[in-house]
């Protein structure tokens, strides 16, 4: 574990710089790398290197950074941000594997697995070491490089709503506003704007919705039909499945869908007290205690059914309802 002065001597001695995002990518890992990348493109050779597809919403962080690729031959100092273990690096891990000379991240989780790291678990996003970073280094906080950092600490915190978010995310984000970050045009772009398969998708959905257990329950479906009707996809449901628990007097949120294969995937949301990895730890599943998921292998009735108990076993142990 190295502090911020030595990580900011460590890029600035070096000459040919790589920056490594996560795998399935996200705002946070995306606008480090390519904040990185700018800030530091003067007199060096930079690089940035994502294992999968960047969404169309990121393209914009890319922009203006010279596409010049390490010069072959050479050996170039390897940073992964935002990266808390290296099965998270997909197909970039055969080749950096042991090749990581600093990690800059913020999960309290992260394995160690690079020569130095520096960690700082307190930090709601990773954009919140790179900004403090970038100040260490001196470097020019140009207006897209301010764009970036927003960008990451905004997605990190849920538009500043998670429980992560702490005074610091707000003073820096305010910072960064300073420095020509368009904040509202960012936040509208990532939490509000959502394509119509989406919206179609959502619309039917909902259209499914039923309340169980007084209304402590709300559940939904989305089926194989659902996605032929829309045009939608199941990358696009994950906003979706926050849906029911968003509903007054619900404190379980289930979202059943459908796989090609006939087979089920429930999401659940929930609220304090209840615990949604242990519902779905009840069904061979897991997870985090207010989001978590399992696979039910049965057709539609029997699959609703045995979901529904574990919910009700849940409910009953928290007593939220009483047992029969
Ligand atoms: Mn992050």
């Amino acid at each position: 574990m190295i502090d911020m002065a030595a990580a900011a001597r460590l890029l600035t001695e070096a000459r040919h710089i790589v920056f490594l995002t996560h795998a399935n990518p996200d705002g946070d890992t995306l606008g480090c790398a390519f904040a990185l990348a700018q800030a530091l493109a003067e007199g060096r050779h930079v690089q940035v290197l994502c294992p999968d597809t960047i969404g169309e919403s990121y393209h914009f962080m890319g922009a203006g950074l010279p596409e010049e690729p390490i010069p072959a031959g050479s050996a170039p100092f390897v940073v992964a941000v935002d990266v808390a273990d290296i099965c998270l690096l997909g197909d970039l891990r055969q080749v950096y594997e042991n090749k990581i000379d600093l990690c800059i991240d913020h999960h309290g989780s992260n394995r160690l697995f690079a020569k130095h790291t520096l960690l700082e678990p307190e930090a709601a996003a990773t954009a919140e070491l790179v900004y403090r970073l970038l100040l260490e280094l001196g470097a020019d906080i140009t207006h897209r490089i301010a764009d970036c950092l927003f960008a990451g600490i905004s997605i990190d915190t849920g538009c500043f709503r998670y429980a992560n978010t702490t005074a610091q995310s707000h003073r820096i984000a305010a910072e960064l506003i300073g420095l020509g970050a368009r904040a509202a045009e960012l936040n509208q772009i990532f939490f509000e704007t959502k394509t119509r398969s989406y919206i179609a998708l959502e619309h039917l959905a909902m259209d499914s919705l039923r309340f169980y257990f007084d209304g402590l329950c709300a559940l939904i479906w989305i089926t194989q039909e659902m996605y032929q009707q829309s045009g939608s996809h199941e990358a696009e449901t994950d906003h979706i499945a926050s849906r029911p628990r968003q509903i007054e007097g619900v404190f379980v949120g289930a979202t059943l869908k459908e796989r090609p294969d006939g087979s089920f995937r429930a999401s659940l949301r929930t609220r304090t007290p209840l615990d949604a990895a242990a519902i779905c730890g009840r069904l061979g599943g897991g997870g985090h205690v207010r989001a978590a998921g399992c696979t039910i292998k049965k057709p539609r009735p029997e699959a609703e059914a045995v979901l529904l108990e574990a919910i009700r076993a849940e409910l009953e142990s928290a007593r939220l309802v009483g047992a029969e």
